[in-house]
């Protein structure tokens, strides 16, 4: 098998992958962005068809006044017995809780909550016995990974936790995966934190409360000291074994803007490579412990390779991959088929309100996003249009309000919430084309002017979107938008250029 890296791309970071009646099953975090904990299935581990989300139901999870890079936090999934388990944690507010469902296609129970702090929460299934751990203290206030026993029926913990493993001695030791295999316990965790330092490291012990050794090769996974490569921050790792007895390891890394250029804004995506096991009962990743573009893996073995051509890509909103902020009423929206329907309310995109938005992660580099507002339904009070959206305080839009004799559409930088008006022009056609495109280094924002020819209002260097500047867990996501602070506001209508 010959594959490139990433495997899920765009902004899916943590992911956490188990294998039930020969498929693989796939979450990663989504923090404040709803439906919550995307869900991907594939045959092969290389192609991935998102499937849905775990959450879905404002029941399961309130994110009102949820921060931007909180709410949830990397999940892990586990199938046992028939029924899938997803343990997750709400940072802003539930902190640890498990869903599960006996219908992979089907909707996710209630969350059961495990009156455990911490992060990174995952399940191990032992005999008749459920370990639970996650990172923070334990139950005397030891702080590293922990580990207790609950009652998988109603969440209730049986013993307290006890630290296990303090790691390495890396920064934050997370991402805590135990596994049974053969006579070990074997732990897999993260260290050094989700940037340029990340690692991916293993323990092991007879006994599932340890003493935990360490791996000899530790860590066994980073590009750390890859220097002038393109994919950095690998770690926050789960391991799998296919049907034909080859396992592997996913994780989270991410790619730089260019290969001396240190700033990410496509947030943390999916990559996997190949693990064998050593002799002495270890795992090795792939060629040399890192991860790399890309692997060719036959029987014998694996080769990495080590340049890509990343492909172009078009946006469209599909509804099974939609992204709303917070805790959208979906009352605002009605899908129509390339229409999409927006009611702005008083929400504003430079808050925490639920401002009406939706978007779909921005998977590549270079990539073109379009639409089409019809100027009859824009409101006197209205400011609605097309963005690239990191966070509230950060993102590149194209806003189109009503004037005198049209609408115009402005340019609008925000960076550090700091906003920017750059380039402007009116219209008075009815139709309001707008169009985003990008490379890797910069956002273009245009629209038609009334000559029909797209007119640039603004550029602007990716890296300012990025998340070395703007802080936080999460990657671009294209949307489109409305606001309006009018009393009887009427939907504007987009007409969304598809794929
Ligand atoms: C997550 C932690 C991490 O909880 O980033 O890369 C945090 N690792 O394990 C948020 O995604």
């Amino acid at each position: 098998m010959k594959y490139t890296n990433p495997v899920i791309r765009g902004f899916y970071p943590d992911p956490s992958i188990c294998k039930a009646d020969g498929y693989f099953y796939l979450v990663c975090s989504s923090f404040q962005f709803f439906p919550a904990i995307p869900l991907f299935k594939s045959k092969n581990l290389v192609d991935w068809e998102q499937i849905g989300h775990c959450i879905t139901r404002k029941s399961q999870l309130d994110l009102n006044n949820a921060n931007a890079s909180g709410g949830i936090f990397a999940p892990t999934i586990r199938y046992n017995k028939g029924r899938f388990y997803v343990v997750v944690t709400d940072t802003d507010g539930e902190g640890n809780f498990y869903l599960y469902t006996d219908d992979i296609n089907g909707e996710w129970s209630e969350p059961v909550k495990v009156e455990r702090g911490g992060i990174d929460p995952s399940l191990l299934f032992d005999g008749d016995k459920t370990f639970f751990m996650s990172n923070g203290e334990d139950s005397f206030g030891e702080n590293g990974i922990s580990l207790c026993e609950i009652d998988i029926d109603t969440g209730k913990l049986l013993t307290p936790a006890k630290c296990i493993c303090k790691g390495t001695g890396g920064r934050f030791i997370e991402a805590p995966h135990l596994y049974h295999i053969g006579e070990w316990y074997y732990l897999l965790a993260a260290e050094g934190g989700t940037e340029y330092g990340h690692t991916e490291c293993m323990f092991r012990s007879k006994d599932p409360y340890g003493p935990y050794e360490s791996c000899p090769h530790n860590p066994i996974l980073t590009n750390r000291n890859l220097g002038g490569y393109m994919i950095q921050g690998a770690g926050h790792a789960d391991i799998t074994e296919d049907d034909n007895g080859q396992w592997w390891i996913i994780n989270l890394a991410f790619r730089q803007i260019s290969m001396w250029r240190q700033f990410h804004h496509l947030g943390r995506e999916v990559f996997l490579e190949p693990i064998y096991w050593t002799e002495d009962g270890w795992l090795k990743v792939g060629t040399d412990g890192t991860s790399r573009i890309g692997y060719e893996v036959t029987e014998d073995g694996c080769k990495a390779f080590d340049s890509a051509e990343y492909p172009e890509d078009k946006w469209a909103l599909d509804n099974r991959n939609a992204c709303y902020i917070r805790c959208p009423d979906y009352n605002n929206y009605r899908f129509d088929g390339n229409n999409v329907y927006l009611l702005g309310t008083s929400a504003k995109l430079n808050s925490k309100d639920n401002v009406t938005f939706v978007g779909d992660r921005q998977r590549e580099f270079n990539f073109t996003a379009q639409t089409e507002i019809d100027g009859t339904t824009v409101g006197e009070f209205a400011r609605c249009g097309l963005i690239a959206y990191m966070n509230e305080s950060n993102h590149y839009d194209l806003s189109v309000t009503k004037s005198s004799d049209g609408c115009k559409v402005t340019g609008i930088i925000n960076i550090g919430g700091v906003e920017i008006k750059m380039g402007e022009i009116s219209l008075n056609s009815d139709t309001i084309s707008l169009k985003i495109s990008a490379d890797a280094n910069c956002y273009k924002l245009h629209a038609k002017n009334e000559n029909g020819e797209w007119q640039q209002l603004a550029a602007m260097e990716s890296k300012y979107i990025s998340t070395e500047v703007c802080e936080g867990f999460t990657g671009v996501i294209i949307g489109i938008f409305c606001e309006d602070s009018g009393n009887c506001p009427e939907p504007v209508k987009f007409g969304i250029c598809s794929k």
